[in-house]
Order: C-alpha cells, then sequence, then structure tokens
C-alpha cells in the first residue's frame, strides 16, 4: 500500500486545504443503494515519545485547575491512536447516512473541551458550559467564522448550524488553552478510533478511494486503498509526526 503524509500537514495548510476542498467539492453527497459493498479496516499507530504540551491556566484557577502536561496524542499501550479521525476523501455516492444520533454536543467542563475531537454529520452542535465561569466557544472553518458562543452561565446550552462539510478548529477566547476539533463529514464514510486504535468502515461501494487519517498534533496522512466487492481491505496508518 502507498502510504504517504500529505504534504500539506501543517495546521495553517490543512486548515486552507480544508476550506478550499470543501468549496471546490462542493456537490451534496447522493445516497444510493450500494452493491457488493466491502470494508475499510485497520488500526492507526503511533511509535515515537508521546508529545506533551504544559498547559498553565491563568485565570479561573478554582474551577481550571493549576499546571498539567496534556498528551498531544493520545496511545494506548499496544501503541494504538485513539481518536483519529479517519474517512474516505470526497465520496460522491453511497450508502445512507443512517438514524441520526442525539444531536452532537461540546461541552466545556473544568475548562477543558469534552470531547477533544468529533466528527458529525452537518446538522445542530450543541454548544454547552458546565462551568460557573465564562466560556466563549469560537469555532473557525481556516480564518472564517463556523460559530462564536460566550456563555456566560453555568448550565447554559446553545445550538448552533454547522452546515459545511470541513474542519472545524474550536477555542476558547477566554481561556487560551482550551482546543477542540470537529469534522463536518461530507459523506458517510468515517470513523474515529477508538481507544485500541482500530477502524472499521463499512460499506463501501467497490472502488479506489483516498482514505485520510487526521490526528491533531500530526496532520492528515493519505493512502489510496482500493475495495473489492465483499471483501476487507485492511489499511494500517503508522502516524509520523514530521
Ligand atoms: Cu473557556
Amino acid at each position: 500500500m502507498n502510504l504517504r503524509t500529505h504534504p500539506l500537514s501543517s495546521p495553517l495548510a490543512l486548515l486552507l486545504l480544508a476550506s478550499t476542498t470543501s468549496v471546490a467539492f462542493g456537490q451534496a453527497y447522493e445516497v444510493a443503494p450500494v452493491t457488493g459493498g466491502g470494508r475499510v479496516e485497520g488500526k492507526v499507530t503511533f511509535l515515537g515519545e508521546v508529545p506533551i504540551k504544559k498547559i498553565v491556566p491563568n485565570k479561573d484557577e478554582a474551577i481550571c485547575g493549576g499546571p498539567r502536561d496534556e498528551v498531544r496524542i493520545t496511545v494506548g499501550a499496544d501503541k494504538g491512536v485513539r481518536d483519529a479521525v479517519v474517512y474516505l476523501k470526497q465520496v460522491k455516492k453511497g450508502k445512507p447516512w443512517g438514524a441520526a444520533d442525539k444531536t452532537p454536543l461540546l461541552e466545556n467542563k473544568r475548562c477543558v473541551f469534552e470531547p477533544t475531537v468529533q466528527v458529525m454529520r452537518p446538522g445542530k452542535l450543541d454548544v454547552m458550559n458546565s462551568d460557573a465561569v465564562l466560556h466563549t466557544t469560537h469555532g473557525y472553518y481556516g480564518g472564517r467564522n463556523a460559530f462564536n458562543v460566550a456563555m456566560p452561565e453555568k448550565d447554559m446550552k446553545i445550538s448552533k448550524p454547522v452546515l459545511q462539510p470541513g474542519y472545524i478548529r474550536v477555542q476558547c477566547d477566554t481561556h487560551n488553552w482550551m482546543h477542540a476539533h470537529v469534522h463536518v463529514a461530507d459523506s458517510p464514510y468515517y470513523v474515529l478510533t477508538g481507544a485500541d486504535g482500530k477502524f472499521s468502515i463499512a460499506d463501501v461501494p467497490p472502488g479506489t478511494y483516498t482514505l485520510v487519517t487526521w490526528q491533531h498534533h500530526v496532520g492528515a496522512t493519505e493512502s489510496q486503498i482500493t475495495v473489492k466487492a465483499g471483501e476487507a481491505v485492511v489499511a494500517n496508518t503508522e502516524l509520523k509526526k514530521l
């Protein structure tokens, strides 16, 4: 398999790429019967030393806590990477989105975003403040606003429409160490890796695809895969931080 790290894997380049591709390839996904669907499965690993960032809260310490180390890549005992976004790029037609789950939630909790990484279909995103301090949840598609929600009260919840596929970088404008990552999918062919780093994407129409593995510290890693009717193709990805 031809595995390569995308040359535009710096965060800025990735943002530019995400915003331009979603404009250039903005056609809506079409649900169509899948004949002889196959599966893509594999494991995302990181073998290097886990990168750490020192977090030093400088306000609201009673709720936000004190200085601490934050891992930039969540790696399990078997080197599996949790919360990598794995998806097939720009699939034009295929399986239905499936039954709608509950509205996705982005929670501000003890001055950390939960979840830190999520993938959602286009739709509503609930933003919630679970702390008795002001949080200002600000999402960007590249340099453009996706949403900007100031929530001064505990238990406030505000629903925002998030309709454009692409990557949204989220920060808190009140607490500069708070970051989250929301991917708005352009097709149902996506998944978030579990704690063991494994993933599986089912009902893929036979064909050749670009498989993208995105992790917020590493960026995007792409590989070409070919799915044959009724078969599973194994696509393991080892993340490399350039
Ligand atoms: Cu905040």
